[in-house]
Order: structure tokens, then C-alpha cells, then sequence
């Protein structure tokens, strides 16, 4: 089995982060291939970040041989366009973490970089039906490639919000936290979920049951079309028009 996972922004140092630790959880048997697209944003901290994360993320997705992928990044981005154009599975690691942490506790906080980035993380919340487990969104205000080496900042930020919010499971709201989680988790005294690795093991699960994205209805091969100017690429892409995606 291979998975792939992307990290949308464009950090080789946070990539090499991200394989790390999804090399570490992968089953026996299953190849993880972690890659990071040659254009887009350094890092995804904005509305603007993330929607010009995507070209680059759909072209990483339509280009790796995998079983099934993983977006690394904590909003998710492109997930619905990632699901029409890949074979199998895709998970974003936002979802992965807060079903995940759904199963551990009566609540969790997600603790996330900046604060303008809390929204969209409440965004997903509803959009997952977890809001009503979701006891708060919080940000310990370090930009996205600073925040591996201010690991105190986070658990500050992570003692501070299961007080706030009456948690007892905490969400790391991006993937740039995944190698501080087993400290994070010790410091702070309650489940901390990384969704790097969450996401990978859901992958793997679904892909081991067989099962994939529906190709019924709003999640078959996008319709074939013209793109015009910087994006032609992605009108003529073999992926959009992938054969052998069951009914
Ligand atoms: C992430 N940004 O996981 C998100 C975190 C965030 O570049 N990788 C990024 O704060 O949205």
C-alpha cells in the first residue's frame, strides 16, 4: 500500500517534518510518499494562503501513484476538489484530528497558529458535525514555520484552553505540531491528537476495508473543459478523466 501525503504549503523543512512523522505510525506494509507542490504559498495562514495553496495541492494529488492521500494542513484545502480527482481516499488532517479526539473525551479545544485562523477551524467544525464537541478554538500566536521550535508556547496555549474551554482533549491545529505531540500531551495532562498522524491511519483503514470516495453525484471526475492562461494544465490533466472509479 502506498500513501501520499502533501503538505500544500511549500516548506521543504516542514515537509520533512510531516514525513517523519507519518513514516512513524504507518503499518507494515505501507509506503508513505510525502511531497510539497513547487508553487504556492511558503506557508497557509490566510484565506488568501489557502486558496492559492490549491493549484499547486490538486497538482501534487493528480501526480503521485498512491492508494489514497492525506492533506496536511489544518484547513483542509481542497479537500472536495482532491476527492473528484483522486482513485482513492483522501483525508484532510483537520477532519482526521477532530474525529479522532471525538473518541476520546466529553469535549476538545483545538489550539491553532494565529488567531485569524481560528474561524476557519470553527468553519470545519461545523462543517463536520463536531461543533457541538468542540469546546473552543484558540491560537498561540506563532506563525505556521516558527511554531516547531516554540513547543512552550504551544502548551501555554494548550494548559490555557482545556481551562477556558472545560476540555479534555486537545486537537494541534497545525501540522507544523506534529513532532511536539507525545511532549505536548505530557506537559499539558490531557489526549493531545496530531492530525498528520490521524489522517495517516485513516487512510490506511479505509484503503485496507477497500473502500474509497463515492464516484456518484458530487464527487465524480470533474466535466472536462477548457482552463484558460496560467492554469491550461489542469483542463487537459489525464487524472480528471481517471478510468476504473466504481459507480
Ligand atoms: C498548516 N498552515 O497545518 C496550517 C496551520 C494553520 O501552512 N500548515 C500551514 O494555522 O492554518
Amino acid at each position: 500500500m502506498r500513501i501520499h501525503v502533501v503538505n500544500p504549503n511549500t516548506s521543504e523543512a516542514m515537509t520533512e517534518t510531516i514525513r517523519r512523522a507519518a513514516a512513524a505510525v504507518a503499518g507494515p506494509g505501507v509506503e508513505v510518499l510525502t511531497t510539497c507542490p513547487s508553487m504556492g504559498p511558503a506557508s497557509i495562514e490566510s484565506h488568501y494562503d489557502e486558496a492559492l495553496s490549491v493549484p499547486g495541492l490538486l497538482a501534487e494529488i493528480a501526480s503521485a501513484p498512491a492508494d489514497g492521500h492525506v492533506i496536511a494542513c489544518f484547513g483542509d484545502p481542497g479537500l472536495d476538489a482532491a476527492r473528484e480527482l483522486a482513485d482513492g481516499p483522501v483525508i484532510g488532517i483537520a477532519e482526521a484530528a477532530m474525529r479522532t479526539a471525538a473518541c476520546l473525551g466529553r469535549g476538545f479545544s483545538v489550539v491553532t497558529t494565529l488567531d485569524r485562523t481560528c474561524g476557519r477551524a470553527w468553519d470545519l467544525a461545523h462543517r463536520y458535525g463536531m461543533a457541538g464537541l468542540c469546546r473552543g478554538v484558540s491560537a498561540c500566536d506563532v506563525p505556521v514555520l516558527e511554531v516547531e521550535a516554540a513547543v512552550d508556547a504551544v502548551v501555554a496555549a494548550c494548559r490555557t484552553a482545556v481551562v477556558a474551554d472545560r476540555s479534555d482533549v486537545v486537537v494541534l491545529g497545525c501540522a507544523g505540531m506534529t513532532a511536539q505531540r507525545a511532549e505536548i500531551e505530557r506537559r499539558v495532562g490531557v489526549p493531545v491528537v496530531d492530525g498528520v498522524q490521524a489522517a495517516v491511519l485513516q487512510v490506511e483503514s479505509l484503503v485496507r476495508m477497500g473502500l474509497r470516495t463515492s464516484a456518484v453525484g458530487e464527487f465524480a471526475s470533474p466535466p472536462p473543459k477548457p482552463y484558460a492562461g496560467v492554469l491550461e494544465a489542469f483542463g487537459a490533466s489525464p487524472v480528471r478523466h481517471r478510468a476504473g472509479r466504481i459507480r
